[in-house]
């Protein structure tokens, strides 16, 4: 796998830290957090209700695995994992992912006000109309290249 199709993104090897049977870890072009990661079934489909069962048991299994490393790698204690799946709840990419966002005491002012940062995050503008910048291929290489080290990966 060289490249890795994201709903309409082309995502770069670089990018891909985890992959297991059918699904892959990615890190985030526009991250809301430190270690803000996605879990992806490798096979394009939007809604969560179209995975076989086995992609489930994958996904979530992935997903615990990632989320592990994640919360230790930055240093936090608890895990925000979620599913936004169809475009009513939020989804902007027409393509399964999990986000998984590591979380620490104090982060957020109030703990829910994560929901409305990741909606802020996807927008062309953020609150401050102030134009969110997607992150460099350099820099999000840098980050799988750390992340990888903890999974057996090839
Ligand atoms: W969804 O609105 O569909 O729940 O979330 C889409 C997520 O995908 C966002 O966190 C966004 O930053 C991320 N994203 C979009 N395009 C890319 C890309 N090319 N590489 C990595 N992440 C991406």
């Amino acid at each position: 796998m060289t490249t890795f199709k994201f709903g309409p993104h082309l995502i770069h090897e670089s990018q891909i830290f985890f992959k297991s049977k059918l699904t892959v870890g990615i890190v985030n072009l526009k991250p809301i957090a430190a270690g803000h990661v996605l879990v992806v079934p490798k096979r394009n489909t939007p809604r969560l209700g179209d995975l076989s069962t086995e992609e489930t048991v994958d996904l979530m299994l992935s997903a615990r695995k990632i989320g592990n490393v994640v919360e230790n790698h930055y240093n936090c204690t608890s895990l925000t994992m979620t599913i936004q799946d169809g475009p009513q709840a939020g989804q902007t990419v027409p393509h399964v992912h999990m986000h998984i966002i590591p979380r620490k005491k104090g982060d957020w002012e109030n703990n829910d006000d994560i929901y409305q940062e990741l909606e802020d995050s996807k927008k062309s503008k953020g609150v401050d109309n102030e134009e969110r910048e997607p992150r460099s291929l350099e820099e999000m290489s840098q980050e799988a290249k750390e992340l990888r080290a903890y999974f057996q990966y090839e």
